[in-house]
């Protein structure tokens, strides 16, 4: 047994270079800054998304585990070399370490005993292309480590942190703001890989830039450059995505969506996931089970051959902050396929499921594709009373608002429309964040709203009226879906003859984990000016950093609505 775990391990005979010896985490080894909660400049003692020290500490270790397989795949790549298993492990390892995707101590570090095998398969992958050993010095995180137990997994992930006194701290900073965004990318790269599309570009660069933050000769303009880069890459990734999501689903219209409920058993679904939706709503089909979404798969309903199944019902509660609380009322099974996830009351967690690589201790995970479980547990659940509510739109992807542009085009002409504001991003907890509610409800009545992600349900149950027909509130998605959105923009610019930042258009953005900083990436990688974004900056961004976002894209954190809106439209 002993030698199976040395083999995962990478610590085959002759290879062995132990680094390290079991020790408890304690609560002083955690640090983490990467989402918009992050307490007082980082997480110490517990996360307020409620990640426990010794799976932060795994989650550090995963990384660092993904930057030695880099080293070595980036390497037998230049010589040619490739290997599918590598480049799709890397993909699970960056997005279950994305904000409120994985909580679970134990799965995490089955994926850091798989990424060490990852490991040194890249390196035989290497020396074989080579034919031969590496002639340079190898960084110690592509050697392998003497650690086996989750325990002694956590112990050594709690060396290997953010936190790198080592390193500069501008350096750093921008570091992670390219982990960060990578991991985002990764989560979008995921779900069409689900679907059936990769793409080698998106492996080639990952494998480039996690191995460069090993690379201690270079230095802030080679990461300002990956970062700019890991922008393009993420629209690479988001267009990917689109045609995933479009060649399987038909492009979204304009649909209105019930907030009511149907007389029925009910099966609650959120996350981003749109394929294992279909999956889960074939196999319901016929069984009285309705079929609700939650947060990022409102959007769902706008797609052609989601929309044709009848028992696709409605959409239930608001962004996933609120879960906890609204989940005590679906009297349903309720299951998530990505983030958000949240520590689930024990009103509602035995009827909650996970799937793929969502994980929170004790809540049984589907691991494919039989979702007989939650179908079991829905229909041994008493359902919803016939109740109709409200509708809502969505549905304004790039090819609904793009068939309906030349009507676009004479309205900003005419003056009838004035200005466009994209309101979009990520919800979350914090306060401030009524900025973006108040905001949109100030928008004067010759604007028009564009929004995509979790933040619109901070005002998309809102009255907004039309402007000759067209809808004031134009929902494009979810977060990827800023590729909608980014396809809008440049055909306007196009119809216009100008560029997108000389557009009466306006960004205002909230932003809470990994994903956002993937878009924001790309929009400054478009050389996208004068962003607004809130509900706070990040704790990584050094002031340095800040300055050079500010100098050169025009940056600016919110300020309130009133005074951002008379600032905007003068
Ligand atoms: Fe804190 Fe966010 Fe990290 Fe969770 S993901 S530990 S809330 S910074
Ligand atoms: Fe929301 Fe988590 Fe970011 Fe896809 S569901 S946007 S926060």
């Amino acid at each position: 047994m002993k030698n199976k775990i040395m083999n995962w391990l990478g610590l085959a005979k002759g290879t062995t270079t132990p680094n390290t010896t079991a020790k408890e985490v304690t609560m002083e080894n955690m640090f983490c800054y990467q989402c918009e909660q992050a307490a007082n400049g980082g997480c110490s003692k517990v996360g307020v998304c409620g990640k426990q020290p010794d799976v932060a500490a795994l989650q550090d270790l995963l990384v660092y585990t993904m930057k030695g397989i880099a080293f070595w795949a980036d390497k037998a790549r230049a010589k040619g070399a490739k290997n599918t298993d590598i480049d799709r492990f890397m993909l699970d390892g960056l997005f279950t370490t994305v904000t409120n995707v994985d909580f679970s101590a134990e799965e995490i570090a089955k994926l850091v005993r798989k990424g060490a095998e990852k490991r040194t398969q890249a390196q035989a992958l290497f020396e074989q292309a080579n034919g031969g050993a590496f002639a340079g010095e190898v960084p110690e995180a592509a050697k392998p480590f003497a650690a086996a137990s989750t325990a002694e997994l956590a112990a050594l992930g709690a060396q290997h942190g953010v936190k790198d006194p080592s390193i500069d701290p501008d350096v750093k900073s921008v570091q992670e703001i390219l982990i960060y965004g990578m991991k985002g990318y990764a989560a979008y790269a995921h779900h069409a890989l689900v679907i059936g599309l990769e793409n080698e570009e998106i492996y080639a660069f990952t494998h480039k830039a996690l191995s460069a933050t090993l690379d201690k000769s270079l230095g802030l303009m080679d990461f300002v450059n990956l970062a700019m880069e890991c922008g393009r890459i993420n629209l690479v990734t988001m267009q990917l995505l689109d045609k995933a999501n479009t060649d399987s689903f038909g492009h979204p219209v304009p649909t209105p969506v019930q907030l009511g409920t149907k007389a029925g058993k009910a099966i609650l679904v959120s996350g981003h996931d749109l394929r294992m939706l279909e999956e889960l709503l074939k196999q319901t089909e016929g069984k009285g089970i309705n079929i609700y979404t939650h947060g990022e798969m409102l959007p769902a309903h706008g797609y052609p051959v989601l929309k044709k199944y009848a028992h696709l019902a409605g959409n239930f509660g608001g962004a996933w902050q609120d879960q906890a609380k609204e989940f005590v009322n679906f009297p349903g099974a309720i299951i998530f396929n990505t983030n958000c996830i949240q520590r689930p009351a024990e009103s509602y967690k035995d009827r909650l499921f996970t799937w793929g690589l969502v994980q929170w201790p004790d809540v049984k995970n589907i691991d494919g594709w039989d979702f007989s479980p939650v179908i079991d547990k829905a229909l041994s659940l008493p359902g919803f009373a016939e109740n109709p509510g409200k509708e809502i739109l969505t549905g304004f992807g790039h090819n609904a608002v793009l068939g309906v542009a030349p009507q676009v085009i004479d309205a900003v002409k005419s003056g009838a429309i004035r200005h466009f504001f994209l309101i979009g991003g990520c919800d979350g907890a914090k306060s401030g964040r009524n900025y973006y509610t108040e905001f949109a409800e100030n928008v004067p009545a010759d604007c028009v709203i564009l929004t995509l992600a979790c933040g619109k349900y901070r005002f998309n149950k809102l009255d907004f009226g039309d402007i000759g027909g067209i809808p004031r509130l134009l929902d494009v998605g979810q977060c990827n879906d800023a590729y909608s959105a980014i396809q809008i923009a440049v055909a306007l610019a196009g119809a216009f003859n100008c560029g997108v930042n000389d557009l009466p258009l306006s960004m205002i953005l909230s932003w809470y984990e990994q994903k956002a900083v993937a878009i924001l990436l790309t929009l400054l990688h478009l050389g996208i000016k004068n962003i607004k974004l809130g509900p706070s900056l990040p704790a990584f961004i050094t002031p340095n950093v800040l300055n050079f976002l500010v100098e050169n894209f025009n940056i600016a954190p919110i300020g309130t609505a009133e005074g951002d809106l008379k600032q905007i439209l003068g």
